[in-house]
C-alpha cells in the first residue's frame, strides 16, 4: 500500500474517532488526561494517590476549586473504552497503604475514569469526566519515528550508540555489525542475531546505573505479545542516509520490518491513543539520571526534546489541521521530590525547566502551554538536621525498602534512617556542566548524590477515616491540569 493511500485511510479513521469524541463532550465535558514516563518514572503511583486524594478528601490546599469546597464528590465510573485494561486502582491502593510496599511495575496502557461532580463559580451545578490514560513513555517516543525512514533511524541510533558511555555498551553489537554487509543477500539469522545484540546494548543502557532514557524503538524492551515476531526483529545497519536498498538485500529486509514496526506499533497508538488526549503530564525521574551521572543527564534532555518533537510532530505535519491532536497543556514532573530535602525542589525543578527549556528550543517547539513542577506522588520521607561535626545537614528520615543497602549496611525495612541526598546546586546550569559524579564513573561511595529507595509511609488512621497520603505538590499539579476546566 503506497503511503499516501495509508494516510488517508488512517485520517478516515482518526476523523471518526474524533468525530464521536466530540459528540460525547457536548453532552458530557470530559478532559482525557495522558499520564506518561518512562519505565519506574513514578505513573502508577501518581493515578493512585491523585484517585486516592480526590474521592477521599486529600490535603489540595493549592487546588482552588477543591480547597474552597467546590467540589461535592469525585467517584469513580466504568471506562469508556473496552478494549482498554483498566487501571488496577484497588489492589495499588491496597499495596501502598494497606501492605506499605510500592505497587508492581506494569508494562501496557491502562484507563479509568473519574467523574467530578462541582459547582461552578457562579454556583451552578455540573459535572466533569476525568479519563485518566496510563501509558509507557517508550511508546511516546516512537513517535518520532513516523517522520524518519529506517535509514535516517539506522544514522541517528548508530551516531548515539558511538559516542560515551553508550561506545562501551554497544561493543557486542557493532562487532556483529562490522561482520554485515547491507547489500549482502536477506539473512534470518543475521536479522536474528543483531537484533538480540541491539536489543541487549538498549537494556544495558537503561540500568540503573547508566539511566540512558532515548531508547527507541520501545517495544525492544516491552516486547509484550509481539516478542521474537519479525516486526521487532531488526536492528541499524551502517547504510547511507540517502541510499536505496537493493531488492533482496538484507537491507531491504530490515527496511520492510522497520515499516511493520510503525505499521503494527506506533500508528495504533497515534490513533487509537495520542490523539484523542486533551491534556499530558509528563513524570521524568531526574534523581535516577543524577544518581548515574552527567551523560545520563544530557540523554535526559534529548529525551525531553523528542518528546517535544512527538507534540509538535502531532500537531503539524501527520495529519489534517482538522483532526490533529488537540492537547493544549503539557506539565513535566520530577517526580520522587520527597528524597530530597525542601530547601532542594525549588532546585529540582529548576534544573527540569531548564532541561525543558533547551530541549524546547531544540525541537523549536510551539504549541500546547507547558509548565514544570517538582513533586512527590506519595511523600514516604520526613525532614529533619542532623548534626555532622559542628555542621547541621539538611537531611529526611524514611523507612529504606528492604535491602536497601548504604555505608555497608543492609536495611530490613522495618528501621528509619537519616540520610543525607547531597544537595543541588542553586545554578541548575552546573548540573549541565557535568562536575558531579555519578554511579556511571565512580562506585556507589563516591557518587555525589544517594538515593535511598524508602517505603510508603505509615499512615496515622484517625477513626474509621481512611488516612489521606501525603504529598508534595500533587495539588498545584491539578491546578494545572484541570484547574481551569472547573471554574
Ligand atoms: N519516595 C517515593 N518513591 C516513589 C514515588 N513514586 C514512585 N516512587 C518509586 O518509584 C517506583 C516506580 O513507581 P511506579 O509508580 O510503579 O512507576 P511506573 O512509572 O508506573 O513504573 P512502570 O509501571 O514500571 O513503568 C516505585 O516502586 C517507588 O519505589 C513517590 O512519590 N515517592
Ligand atoms: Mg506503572
Amino acid at each position: 500500500m503506497t503511503t499516501s493511500i495509508q494516510h488517508l485511510i488512517e485520517e478516515a479513521r482518526l476523523s471518526a474517532r474524533a468525530l464521536y469524541d466530540f459528540g460525547e463532550g457536548l453532552f458530557n465535558p470530559t478532559v482525557r488526561l495522558g499520564v506518561t514516563g518512562l519505565s519506574r518514572a513514578g505513573k502508577t503511583v501518581f493515578i493512585t494517590a491523585l484517585v486516592h486524594g480526590l474521592t477521599r478528601g486529600g490535603r489540595f490546599p493549592v487546588f482552588e476549586a477543591f480547597a474552597t469546597g467546590r467540589i461535592a464528590r469525585a467517584h469513580l465510573a466504568p471506562q469508556p473504552d473496552d478494549g482498554v485494561p483498566r487501571f488496577a486502582y484497588e489492589s495499588h491502593l491496597q499495596s501502598l497503604i494497606g501492605e506499605r510496599h510500592w505497587p508492581s511495575s506494569t508494562v501496557d496502557i491502562s484507563e479509568l475514569r473519574l467523574v467530578i461532580d462541582y459547582q461552578r463559580q457562579n454556583g451552578a451545578d455540573r459535572t466533569l469526566t476525568l479519563d485518566i490514560v496510563d501509558y509507557p513513555g517508550e511508546w511516546l517516543l516512537d513517535l518520532p519515528l513516523l517522520t524518519k525512514s529506517y535509514a535516517q533511524w539506522a544514522t541517528e541510533s548508530l551516531a548515539l550508540s558511538r559516542a560515551a558511555p553508550r561506545v562501551h555498551l554497544a561493543q557486542d553489537w557493532h562487532a556483529h555489525l562490522a561482520t554485515l554487509r547491507p547489500e549482502a543477500a536477506q539473512d534470518e539469522q543475521a536479522a536474528l542475531t543483531s537484533a538480540k545484540l541491539f536489543t541487549d546494548y538498549l537494556r544495558a543502557c537503561r540500568d540503573e546505573r547508566f539511566a540512558m532514557s532515548l531508547l527507541p524503538p520501545g517495544r525492544f524492551l516491552m516486547p509484550g505479545n509481539l516478542a521474537h515476531s519479525p516486526a521487532l526483529t531488526f536492528a541499524p545497519l551502517d547504510v547511507p542516509s540517502d541510499g536505496t536498498a537493493p531488492e533482496g538485500s538484507l537491507w531491504a529486509m530490515m527496511v520492510r520490518r522497520y515499516e511493520a514496526y510503525k505499521d503494527i506499533v506506533v500508528r495504533p497508538f497515534f490513533r487509537d491513543h495520542f490523539a484523542r488526549l486533551d491534556r499530558q503530564i509528563v513524570l521524568v525521574d531526574a534523581l535516577a539520571a543524577f544518581n548515574a551521572g552527567p551523560e545520563a543527564l544530557h540523554d535526559l534532555e534529548a529525551a525531553l526534546a523528542g518528546i517535544l518533537d512527538c507534540f509538535r510532530i502531532g500537531r503539524s505535519t501527520l495529519f489534517s489541521n482538522l483532526f490533529r491532536p488537540r492537547i493544549d497543556r503539557i506539565l513535566f514532573a520530577a517526580t520522587k521530590a520527597d528524597h530530597l530535602h525542601h530547601s532542594s525542589h525549588d532546585r529540582l525543578e529548576a534544573v527540569l525547566r531548564h532541561a525543558v527549556a533547551k530541549a524546547a528550543d531544540r525541537a523549536e517547539y510551539a504549541g500546547a502551554a507547558i509548565d514544570v513542577v517538582a513533586l512527590a506522588a506519595v511523600r514516604a520521607t520526613r525532614e529533619a538536621q542532623v548534626a555532622r561535626g559542628r555542621e547541621k545537614l539538611p537531611s529526611i528520615l524514611g523507612t529504606p525498602t528492604p535491602g536497601e543497602i548504604a555505608n555497608g549496611e543492609t536495611f530490613d525495612g522495618n528501621t528509619e534512617v537519616a540520610t543525607f541526598p547531597g544537595d543541588l546546586p542553586g545554578d541548575p546550569e552546573e548540573l549541565f556542566r557535568g562536575g558531579f559524579r555519578g554511579l556511571s564513573s565512580s562506585p556507589s561511595e563516591k557518587a555525589d548524590f544517594r538515593f535511598l529507595r524508602f517505603r510508603p509511609p505509615l499512615l496515622e488512621r484517625e477513626g474509621d477515616e481512611e488516612p489521606a497520603l501525603p504529598h508534595i505538590r500533587l495539588d498545584r499539579v491539578l491546578q494545572f491540569l484541570i484547574g481551569d476546566r472547573l471554574q
